[in-house]
């Protein structure tokens, strides 16, 4: 770039900082902007500058723009343009469809802030508050690097996509979020940490793969954002094992299953809720049979999770790869294009990435001498997407009529009862050190402080 387009696009982007901030006061987190919060915020790439803590208001937050560094040698390492030199600029053909990607994938950043936009209210702890307002402002970063994306690369019809970006939202019949789980609701704790370990989960697959793109600087830039990812996933995976680790606790003094007498979650009722947020959450990988998907691939737009450290090399249309299948009354297999059915793949390394979670889980649950498991769902439940979407599934994958779906649900999903319980558990604690009743302390704090720390100076 030009110094006379880097001016062009510098003035840009500060006639649009005006409306992230709008749009932050507007629908971002509600209360508490003018309180300290004890962030983490990124001053650079490297491992000195990424991660600098202290306390900050929330509008103050410096939402910078990072790439990771360049790689001068960096070629393409898949598709059609296979050991051609990455792409510094949009290559013509394709710029319609890789905006599109950036599109998708800026949606859901800003959506995710406003799912999110009254939780503080009921934060179960100071220090889960704090954890809320760092995933909220790192999302707001993940905005602004799309949008730099948008304006830096893609012209006029960029900037009219970033303004596309603030007048969605989440949840609005009449302009909605572009994906599925993105317009559902995030009401309470426990969604929100299902949320950030099965939701933002996808965040990490998909930003793997962009981050294997033959346009460069999209590439560096969900590299970055990958690493902050790891700690919204931290947050769902600690949360739910802090929910867990007190579950057993009052099962223990009380010797019963059922703990909603003492303001717990019980396990079968928090099996309903990872029912439900892995199932949205699957279905953000598309169908399982994809045209779109081998494009991006053959293109060089979008590659597999760790495309480049893959054994055997890239795929062609001869590869082929096995998925799951409608065959009949039953779910069987099917061979197919590897290149078609890049979604399904880079679906089966996101739910191997669960399992590993859920499986830490259950360890706490057998040593506590407990005889209950956690289970992900079948692929085929509760689909709204793909070729599962036009058949009704139990949670172990047997396939079932529309009228025993109606019938059962209920004990699958968090009934309109399920949700007002954990809703009533949902009051807020602010003393540092302390908790609400339905969640144990973290391990440990934030940055090596205590975690009494005051992790959000209230007053
Ligand atoms: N909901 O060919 P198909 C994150 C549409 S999360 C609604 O199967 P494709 C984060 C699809 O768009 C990561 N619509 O799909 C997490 C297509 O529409 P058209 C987000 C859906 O294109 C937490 C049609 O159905 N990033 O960062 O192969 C907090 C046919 O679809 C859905 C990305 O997603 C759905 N669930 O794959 C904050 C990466 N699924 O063409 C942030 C960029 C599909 O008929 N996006 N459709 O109008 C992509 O790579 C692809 O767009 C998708 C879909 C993987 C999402
Ligand atoms: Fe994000
Ligand atoms: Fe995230």
């Amino acid at each position: 770039m030009g110094l006379s387009d880097d001016r062009r696009l510098q003035r840009a982007l500060e006639a649009w900082q005006p409306n992230v901030l709008n749009w932050w006061g507007d629908i971002g987190p509600y209360g508490f902007q003018q309180k300290d919060v004890y962030l983490r915020t990124a001053t650079s790439v490297d491992a000195k500058g990424w991660a600098h803590f202290d306390y900050v208001k929330m509008p103050d937050y410096r939402w910078g723009i990072f790439l990771a560094d360049r790689n001068p040698e960096r070629t393409i390492a898949y598709g059609d343009h296979k050991g051609e030199a990455a792409w510094q600029e949009v290559p013509g053909e394709y710029r319609g469809i890789l905006r599109r990607l950036i599109v998708t994938q800026g949606d859901t950043e800003p959506a995710s802030v406003e799912q999110q936009r009254l939780l503080g209210a009921t934060a179960p702890s100071l220090y889960d508050l704090r954890n809320l307002f760092q995933v909220n402002v790192e999302e707001g970063r993940h905005l602004w690097a799309m949008v730099y994306l948008l304006h830096a690369h893609f012209g006029r019809d960029g900037r009219e996509e970033a303004e596309g970006l603030l007048e969605r939202r989440s949840g609005e019949p009449d302009k909605p979020r572009i994906l599925g789980a993105f317009n559902e609701k995030t009401p309470d704790w426990l969604s929100f940490f299902m949320f950030t370990f099965f939701t933002d989960r996808d965040g990490k697959y998909q930003l793997a793969s962009l981050a294997e793109s033959g346009f460069d600087p999209l590439a560096r830039t969900c590299r970055f954002m990958l690493t902050e990812e790891a700690h919204h996933m931290f947050v769902g995976e600690t949360g739910i094992g802090r929910v867990i680790d007190r579950t057993l606790e009052l099962m223990q003094e009380h010797d019963t299953m059922y703990v909603s007498a003492w303001g717990g979650i019980s396990l079968p009722l928090l099996q309903k809720y990872m029912n439900f947020h892995f199932s949205v959450s699957v279905d953000l990988f598309g169908s399982e049979n994809s045209t779109n998907a081998a494009n991006y691939y053959t293109m060089g737009l979008k590659g597999r999770f760790d495309e480049t450290g893959q054994e055997g090399g890239s795929l062609t249309a001869d590869d082929t790869y096995t998925v799951a299948a409608l065959a009949g009354e039953t779910i069987g297999t099917s061979e197919e294009s590897a290149l078609h059915t890049l979604n399904e793949r880079l679906r089966d390394d996101y739910v191997a990435d669960c399992q590993k979670g859920v499986d830490r889980w259950n360890r706490a649950i057998r040593k506590a001498g407990v005889d209950f498991e956690l289970k992900l769902p079948h692929r085929a439940f509760h689909r709204d997407i793909g070729q599962f979407a036009t058949v009704h599934a139990t949670p172990e994958g047997k396939l079932i009529s529309a009228d025993e779906w109606r019938a059962r649900e209920h004990e699958w999903l968090p009934t309109e009862e399920d949700e007002a319980y954990v809703r009533s558990l949902m009051i807020a604690v602010r003393e540092p050190g302390k908790y609400a009743s339905w969640i144990g302390p973290p391990r440990r704090g934030i940055n090596n402080k205590p975690v009494d720390f005051e992790y959000v100076r209230l007053n």
